[in-house]
């Protein structure tokens, strides 16, 4: 019998890879989207694309907001699904400083309307949960993180991902399946526009299209960040895998290397055959390329609290679910620069 998945935040990065996936799989898959005021932008209209391509009735959305309880209620009853796959949330750190409660509310109080819905709805499902690094904060020792490492949350995102965690963990104790995935970052070609990766891609892609004429220099925050990338592609399969097994968990997923931003830089342009000459320091550093600024530190953006340093320890995920990740860091910024110049060209 063919499987029903229900995801909420559908719209996102990894809802649409998660989609996909599951898609090829045979499942039905209803995509839970809040509703918008004006036309579906681009991304979900590629996945709406590809749905009617590969899997004709295969994808149902449904409307509804993880604030409104009886939507959730709703779209479960409706749809009866097996497995229900979290993704919605208030998803940027930085922003979360400046929409506190609007984040907890989303990311904390959207999670408990969503578990207590399934509860009252029957106990045939699965849930995935998508818990982050970012709840391990800026952990001193700098060693690699997983599911035992200390949980020191810095940023209202981190702290009302945290407190999803740790309700996901208490229904897991009172025997309901609810796995959480402590992801890494992770990113790809549909990556918002606002991560750091994608604005560092969007730089370069600017600066290689420019020809030489005069650009607007790059300008970051926190150049010293350390952080360990993958590709989002691969991530989303961790996730079902963690719904197949025989009894849920808590796994950490990530590729266990970390990289600076700076690195970033410099992989991103490595790609189109650029250097970067770093000069100065601190809030003075520029970065120079082809005698050009290129990069600029803006003290506007950094964080109140930011998290130094993050890397996996996935031993649990590589042993219990055989998951490993596929991409490595220079393919997916070379995935992440060609499909921003084929958006140029293909507006
Ligand atoms: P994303 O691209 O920002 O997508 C977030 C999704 O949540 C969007 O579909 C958004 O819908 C939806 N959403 C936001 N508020 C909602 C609400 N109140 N009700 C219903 N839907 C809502 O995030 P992502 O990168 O795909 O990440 C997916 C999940 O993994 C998130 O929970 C994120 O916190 C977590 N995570 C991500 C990473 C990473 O590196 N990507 C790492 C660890 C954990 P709209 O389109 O309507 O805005
Ligand atoms: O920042 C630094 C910034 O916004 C990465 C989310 O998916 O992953 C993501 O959160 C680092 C930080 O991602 C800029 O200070 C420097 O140290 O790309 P980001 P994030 O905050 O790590 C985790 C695992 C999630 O769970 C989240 O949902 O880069 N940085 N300069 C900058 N960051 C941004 N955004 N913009 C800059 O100009």
């Amino acid at each position: 019998m063919r499987q029903t998945a229900l995801i909420t935040g559908f719209t996102g990065q990894d809802g649409t890879f998660l989609t996909r996936l599951l898609l090829g799989k045979g499942y039905q898959v209803v995509g839970l989207a809040r509703r918008i005021s004006t036309e579906p932008p681009r991304r979900v209209r590629g996945t709406l694309d590809f749905a009617r391509e590969i899997a004709s009735g295969q994808l149902v959305l449904a409307e509804g907001d993880m604030l409104s309880r009886s939507s959730l209620d709703r779209a479960l009853r409706r749809h009866q699904p097996t497995e229900i796959y979290n993704l919605a949330a208030q998803s940027h750190v930085a922003v979360s400083f400046n929409q506190p409660e609007f984040t907890v509310e989303t990311n904390f109080i959207g999670v408990v309307n969503l578990v207590e819905s399934l509860c009252a709805y029957g106990d045939d499902w699965r849930m995935y949960q998508a818990s982050t690094s970012e709840m391990f904060g800026d952990a001193r020792d700098q060693t690699e993180m997983d599911e035992r490492t200390a949980l020191q949350p810095t940023s209202p995102y981190a702290i009302a991902k945290t407190a999803a965690h740790f309700y996901c963990r208490m229904k897991r104790e009172q025997g309901y399946f609810i796995s959480s995935g402590i992801l890494f970052n992770h990113e790809s070609e549909i990556r918002g526009g606002d991560f750091v990766s994608q604005r560092i891609v969007r730089g370069v892609v600017d600066f290689v299209s420019s020809g030489g004429e005069p650009v607007e220099p790059l300008e970051l925050g926190n150049l010293n960040a350390r952080r360990d990338w993958g590709y989002a592609g691969d991530y989303v399969k961790a996730m079902w895998l963690m719904l197949q097994q025989a009894s849920p968990g808590e796994y950490s997923v990530g590729t266990g290397t970390a990289r600076t931003v700076r690195q970033f830089v410099e992989a991103a342009l490595a790609y189109v055959d650029k250097k970067v000459e770093w000069r100065g320091t601190g809030v003075d550093e520029t970065g120079l390329v082809d005698g050009r600024v290129f990069i600029k530190v803006n003290q506007s953006h950094f964080r109140p609290n930011d998290v130094n340093y993050l890397a996996a320890n996935s031993a649990r995920a590589r042993r219990e679910l055989g998951w490993a990740p596929e991409t490595s860091f220079d393919q997916m910024v070379g995935i992440m620069v060609d499909a921003e110049f084929n958006r140029r060209l293909r507006p």
